[in-house]
């Protein structure tokens, strides 16, 4: 069972870093830009020097939509070298679909079924219906967009709901364990928002919590920890821009790799002065 090997790489690896692909064509090397895939190119040297530090891989699914038909196609290489080359390793298909029922079952095979993913970010909003054909697959999860890592997250998620008195990213997880197969449901929780992440580590405290924004979005590693780690490590944190662009030159592999270390030994870090049981 995938989140098995998910739980035995975070013991083993002392780690629950995940990479961002987040592969813009702007950003890449200038000497990969006369390859036929350069994105896929890209993607391959940077899971390669990267995946003993990592545990999960989060592509970006905007960043292959732009580009069209080949993006896609390039989307679909990856995932299929990700599950071929290094199947232990967690995927998450930061697509943030959801829809009508009927619509959202086309979404969920098409993550699932065809590209294969292991998960996929969705947001909550259009409720139950929405997320349930998502929660029919066997072995496949899905990240609710719980409380996100933007300043525009207080225009709604944070608002209180009159009648509880709860914030609306709360009501979101409350509801959320109601739902059939609740037990395939993590959380997405932006890592600004120190203080929910202790809340949110309470209200659902054997969900995994995917947390964006170490890196460029200047989250804190060390905040995270503090309240969001335990001894469930049930706890992903990703990083993007600030491990896949480390360099714009040929050494990019090599200093992406770097930064994935550092970030890893962080994380051994505050495991180990947790005194946390790996
Ligand atoms: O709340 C969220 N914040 C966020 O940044 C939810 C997300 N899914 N993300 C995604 O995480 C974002 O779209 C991007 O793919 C990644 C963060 O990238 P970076 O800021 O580490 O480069």
């Amino acid at each position: 069972m995938k989140i098995k090997k998910l739980e035995n790489q975070i013991r083993e690896k002392k780690s629950f870093l995940c990479i961002g692909l987040d592969i813009d064509l702007d950003r890449i090397p200038s000497h990969l830009k006369g390859e036929q895939d350069p994105i896929f190119s890209f993607a391959k040297e940077i899971i390669d020097s990267t995946n003993k530090f990592a545990v999960a891989y989060k592509p970006n699914i905007a960043f292959f939509e732009a580009q069209g038909l080949s993006g896609w196609e390039s989307l679909e290489k990856i995932i299929n070298y990700l599950n071929s080359e290094y199947p232990e390793i967690f995927t998450i298909a930061d697509a943030k679909r959801g829809d009508i029922g009927n619509t959202s079952n086309m979404y969920a095979k098409a993550f699932f079924q065809n590209l294969k993913f292991d998960s996929i970010t969705i947001s909550p909003y259009m409720g139950k219906d929405s997320v349930e054909p998502f929660l029919s697959f066997d072995n496949k999860y899905v990240f609710l967009l719980t409380l996100t890592s933007n300043s525009g997250s207080e225009d709604f998620q944070l608002k209180e709901i009159s009648d509880t008195s709860n914030k609306l990213y709360e009501e979101v997880i409350l509801k959320s364990k109601e739902w059939k197969n609740s037990n395939n449901i993590m959380y997405v929780v932006g890592a600004k928002n120190v203080k929910e992440i202790s809340r949110i580590r309470k209200l659902v405290p054997n969900s995994y919590l995917l947390i964006p924004g170490v890196g460029a979005q200047g989250g804190s590693l060390k905040d995270i920890c503090e309240n969001g780690l335990d001894n469930g490590l049930k706890l992903l944190v990703n990083s993007s821009r600030s491990i896949i662009y480390s360099s714009s030159g040929e050494d990019y592999a090599e200093k992406a790799m770097l930064a994935a270390a550092k970030l890893q030994e962080e994380m051994e870090k505050y495991i180990i002065d947790k005194g946390l049981v790996l």
